[in-house]
This record gives structure tokens, C-alpha cells and sequence, in this order.
């Protein structure tokens, strides 16, 4: 701290609003995105943490978001089942929507073969590895990493 004109200078860590097991932000698009990789969490949390951040869980209205995002992850590689992202089963059926259009069927989706499959206990989305990161539905309470976007 040095103080200036009589004021005392807090340097703020540039990295502030980044959760410690950030990768950084990518950029694609109009968007900034954040992958969370260390800190695994449930849905709803992982939502309230990208919310906090000024951001969402990430939401794919377009098939090369989603690949660039896919693209990253297999760079990654990561020791983990899979990733949360922004879509929820609103309605308890055979599709699910993004949060930020609840009432819309997604523009595209890149379902695993037979995903959804649990329209009443499986309602939020994920990115799973297994499947080369495909989507599928998965238990809300499971704890994952997450992956933020900022537009
Ligand atoms: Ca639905
Ligand atoms: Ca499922």
C-alpha cells in the first residue's frame, strides 16, 4: 500500500473474480467463458456461483459454440465425469431448455444417444466425458465442475 495525495492505494488482485481453479476466460463469440475444473459442485450451486460472478451457466444456442467448448475440454482433459451447463428439464419431458429461455425448445442440441433419459429425477444438463462431451441429463445433486458464460 502507498498512499497517494493522502489516500492509502489497495492494489486489487487482477484475478479477482476468477474462482481459484479457474482456467481463465475464453472467449468465442459475444461470450466469455469460465471452466471450473477444481471446484465441484451441485447445479444449483454452480448456477449461484456463475450468477455471483456476473455470468450463468453456460447456455449453447449455436453448434460451434458448443464445439469450440468440447474442443477445449478434450485439450483439457480433465480428471472429472463431466461438466454442468445451463439447461434444465422445465417441463418433466422428453426435452430440456436454457434456463435464460425456459418456454423455448433449444435451437440444437448434441444429446447422447437416448439422453434425456430421466424426466422426472435427471433435469439439469451436463457436458459428459464419457461421451466425448455429448449432453445428457444428470442428477441436480451430482457434484461437478461447471463451466460459466459471460455475455
Ligand atoms: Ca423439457
Ligand atoms: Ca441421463
Amino acid at each position: 500500500m502507498e498512499p497517494v495525495n493522502g489516500w492509502t492505494v489497495i492494489r486489487r488482485r487482477t484475478n479477482l473474480l476468477l474462482p481459484s481453479s479457474s482456467v481463465g476466460y475464453l472467449s468465442f463469440g459475444a461470450s466469455l467463458y469460465n471452466i471450473v475444473i477444481d471446484e465441484h459442485v451441485n447445479w444449483t450451486t454452480a448456477q449461484e456461483i456463475c450468477i455471483c460472478h456476473g455470468g450463468k451457466l453456460a447456455e449453447f444456442e449455436t453448434a460451434g459454440e458448443n464445439e469450440y467448448i468440447k474442443n477445449e475440454l478434450r485439450t483439457l482433459d480433465a480428471a472429472v465425469d463431466g461438466y454442468w451447463l445451463g439447461g434444465y428439464n422445465f417441463n418433466y419431458d422428453n426435452d430440456m431448455e436454457w434456463i435464460s429461455h425456459p418456454d423455448q425448445v433449444m435451437p440444437f442440441h448434441d444429446m447422447w444417444p437416448g439422453q434425456p433419459n430421466g424426466p422426472t429425477d435427471q433435469l439439469c444438463l451436463v457436458h459428459w466425458k464419457p461421451w466425448d462431451y455429448k449432453w445428457g441429463d444428470n442428477f441436480c445433486d451430482d457434484t461437478l465442475p461447471y463451466i460459466c458464460e459471460f455475455e
